[in-house]
């Protein structure tokens, strides 16, 4: 089926593919009734998609790893369906997973850092509001962290400029298969089902002193010295990140017990992702999602919104909002710090929806260690109540695990965890 357009430059082509399963086995109980319902809605919906298509049968493991069919063609241009009144239905969500558009705010701690940074052996009097969030959901938010709000408006300015540019343009930097940096215009090359309605760009910072420009060099390598402005302003941006994400893990390592500098100097030479989340505003959003409900594989996502609303997190079995605020950073947990802190810390399901009004765009970073750093948790967290729950691992693992095996969703470390010890993927 292909969708009629009038601006070629803009088409983008998807795929039609089996749908990937969502099914998990052992998960977090703060999950377990999101899980229980969305698996026997699910259960019911393969039971009759089993009887009336018969023909197909996929292994779980087939299902959840991407594949390109390239006998259906879909054009997706995301100029045009931000206008029209129905969108395309790899879009279209099932009816038990469909959003809902308003939710109530969370109460997610707002966290002052600024004594924190000034005195950095000062213990901050509100750790005890960010070990409870952790404990609980794992977000909470950042206000005077020090990063300079010329620096985060150029890193929203620049991002708008790169979104604004033709499609054959962005193109010059594809989200290749099984990787996870470049453009991608909502993973259409990636996955058939449940698209998200949304554009990224993403790219690798690595804390690395034998590379002290990589970011720029990223820019400049793949789309020209012209970019190199776009290349700096991120470059600098990243850093930023970096610095700020090691100044909270020196915070998550006193409140856990275990020395400040634990999780910091795991985390120095960190080889993290920068996204850049596009949503076209859509005449359907109550059918689809900006970003579908996922736990972040990686160790903390410090993220920046605009001034539109859409970010939501599943805590106590209902949908929350986090309302953007622009002196504020949204900090989460990550699956890779779950497993650091044996579960301790939660990583937890959030989303992204969209509106019919208003584009909306966020700044994501997500920390992550050294490739080849064990994922393990420290001696402080380990004693005979509290065994270990996730085998050692590194991050260049589960990162492959996500890009070749599995979509990202609730259950990924359990997942990940069975796939390790070879078991099937549920
Ligand atoms: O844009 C947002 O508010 C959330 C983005 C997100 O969850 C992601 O990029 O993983």
């Amino acid at each position: 089926m292909k969708i009629k357009t009038v601006d070629n430059t803009r088409q983008l082509k998807c795929y039609i593919k089996a749908e990937p399963t969502l099914l998990g086995s052992r998960i977090p109980s703060q999950y377990s009734t999101y899980q229980q319902q969305h698996n026997t809605k699910k259960k019911r919906r393969r039971e009759t998609s089993e009887m009336a298509a018969s023909c197909v049968i996929t292994s779980p493991e087939e299902e959840h790893t991407p594949k390109l069919d390239l006998v259906t063609p879909l054009v997706f241009n995301p100029s045009m369906l931000n206008l029209q009144a129905t969108i395309p239905n790899q879009f279209i969500w099932p009816d038990d997973e469909k959003p809902c558009l308003e939710a109530p705010e969370l109460d997610v701690p707002l966290i002052d850092l600024q004594n924190f940074l000034a005195h950095s052996h000062s213990t901050l009097d509100a750790s005890r509001l960010i070990s409870e969030a952790c404990y609980k959901h794992g977000f909470f938010l950042v206000v005077n962290h020090g990063i300079s709000e010329q620096l985060i408006s150029d890193a929203h300015e620049y991002m708008s400029r790169f979104f604004d540019m033709p499609l054959s343009e962005k193109q010059r930097i594809q989200r290749k298969e099984g990787e996870s940096c470049g453009y991608a215009s909502s993973f259409t090359g990636r996955f058939s089902t449940k698209l998200p309605w949304k554009e990224t760009l993403s790219f690798q910072f690595c804390d690395d002193k034998s590379r002290p420009k990589n970011v720029q060099d990223y820019f400049c390598d793949a789309l020209g010295h012209e970019f190199e402005p776009f290349g700096k302003v991120y470059q600098e941006y990243c850093e930023a990140m970096s610095s700020l994400s090691l100044k909270i893990m020196e915070l998550l390592g006193i409140n856990l017990g275990v020395s400040g500098d634990y999780f910091k100097s795991f985390f120095e030479e960190n080889d993290s992702i920068m996204r850049l989340n596009y949503y076209p505003p859509c005449q359907k959003p109550d059918l689809t999602f900006g970003t579908g409900p996922h736990c972040d594989p990686t160790s903390l996502t410090i993220l920046h919104q605009d001034h539109v609303h859409g970010l939501q997190v599943f805590v106590d079995n209902q949908w929350r909002s986090i309302s953007p605020n622009p002196k504020a950073f949204v900090v989460n947990i990550g699956d890779t710090f779950m497993a650091l802190s044996n579960n301790r810390y939660k990583s937890c399901l959030h989303r992204a929806v969209v509106n019919s009004k208003s584009e909306r765009k966020s700044l994501a970073f997500f920390l992550c260690p050294k490739k080849d750093r064990v994922v393990k948790p420290p001696r402080e967290l380990l004693d005979g109540n509290t065994p270990r729950r996730y085998p050692d691992f590194t991050w260049s693992m589960l990162l492959e695990f996500t890009q070749k095996h599995y979509r990202a969703d609730m259950n990924t470390l359990q997942a990940f965890t069975d796939w390790l010890s070879n078991k099937p993927i549920q």
